[in-house]
């Protein structure tokens, strides 16, 4: 595994050599170091679980077979491309989000020298993926669609962001209309599709198989993905900053939470007034009595039974699944993630 990673990480430089090579652009050292300060910054910081699944789910699903030199560089080319793409949302929704840290340091964002620069960043990291596609993969016969399933999952994940930002807008804070359903929707576009079915998409594209055959797969991942983002909602609050590497702002951002969802289902009419009355606003004191009512309605008990539920879950639709090499790459990305503290 530690050799697994550092094999990754060295794809990772030949990846950014290329780009900061790149002859499409006039090269000069300004640009060259600031290009290279903010993808080491914000590319390669994070657990890497999405990227790594890519190279794990191909190795699964040659059954046992040796990958070849070039099928690991390519797995972890498409890694990356997917570790890419989370950077580029990430460096743009801490600033939607008006969050401070991210991986342990400040967001790109507050860097003094950065400020808005980086949401042309953003928009720069989203256009090397293409530029890397473009390099590793024209030749192949799948080339067209890794193509259209990235353009694909952007799209998704881009609308589940504007969905999660909607919902918050002034004047439209309506505490009754954070179901679970609105829940499941936001967070099956801004998370599922991008953290779960692209990376062992890219694998099944690699294997030689058509993405229309597996929609079972994608069902099963994106389940796999709500319920990784319940527990980012759920971390949110209760995690704790220094070991998830951010402070959360769930609560000053009037997010549509998990956590706002269930407090609402389980309130009695006197703790609705004061989730109203406190949620959705930058006050620490706010924030604090919003945090102390989670803990009177017990929802981190309430949590750990959702966890081992949609666990349970999502076990039994995995070994429902005909083909045992699909069932051991959803279990292994299943194991990266149940109980995670980060
Ligand atoms: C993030 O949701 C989704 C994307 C597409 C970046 P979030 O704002 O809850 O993420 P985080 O808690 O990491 O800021
Ligand atoms: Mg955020
Ligand atoms: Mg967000
Ligand atoms: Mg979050």
């Amino acid at each position: 595994m530690a050799d697994l990673k550092s094999m990754f990480l060295k794809v990772y430089d030949t990846l950014k050599k290329d780009l900061l090579e790149d002859p499409a652009f006039e090269w000069s050292p300004d640009s060259s170091q600031w290009v290279e300060k903010m993808l080491d910054y914000t590319v390669p910081g994070g657990k890497l679980n999405r990227g790594l699944s890519v190279v794990d789910s191909l190795k699964l699903l040659k059954e046992g077979e040796d990958l070849t030199e070039d099928e690991i560089f390519l797995s972890s080319t498409l890694g990356w491309c997917i570790e890419w793409l989370q950077a580029y949302f990430l460096v743009l929704d801490d600033i939607m989000d008006a969050s401070h840290t991210r991986r342990g340091q400040p967001c790109w964002f507050r860097l003094p020298k950065v400020g808005m620069i980086a949401v042309n960043d953003g928009i720069l990291l989203r256009n090397h993926i293409p530029r890397m596609l473009k390099k590793h993969f024209r030749n192949k016969d799948y080339y067209v669609d890794l193509l259209d399933l990235f353009n694909e999952v952007e799209f998704q994940t881009a609308h589940g962001q504007m969905i999660d930002l909607i919902t918050t807008l002034e004047g439209e804070k309506d505490l009754s209309k954070y179901t679970e359903s609105l829940h499941r929707r936001i967070v099956q576009y801004k998370t599922a599709y991008y953290s779960f079915y692209l990376p062992v998409a890219c694998a099944l594209l690699m294997a030689g198989e058509k993405l229309e055959n597996h929609i079972e797969v994608q069902n099963i991942l994106v389940e796999m993905g709500t319920y990784f983002q319940v527990q980012d909602d759920y971390l949110d609050c209760f995690g704790d900053p220094e070991t998830i590497g951010k402070i959360g702002t769930d609560i000053e951002d009037f997010k549509c939470s998990w956590l706002v969802v269930k407090a609402f289902q389980l309130s009695n009419d006197e703790q609705k007034k004061l989730l109203l009355e406190n949620y959705g606003k930058a006050d620490p004191g706010n924030v604090a009595k919003v945090k102390a009512l989670y803990h009177e309605l017990n929802l981190q008990g309430v949590f750990e039974e959702y966890e081992s539920k949609s666990y349970e879950k999502i076990i039994t639709s995995i070994e429902a699944h005909p083909s045992k090499a699909v069932q051991a790459v959803l279990k292994s990305f299943l194991g990266k993630i149940y109980k995670r503290q980060k």
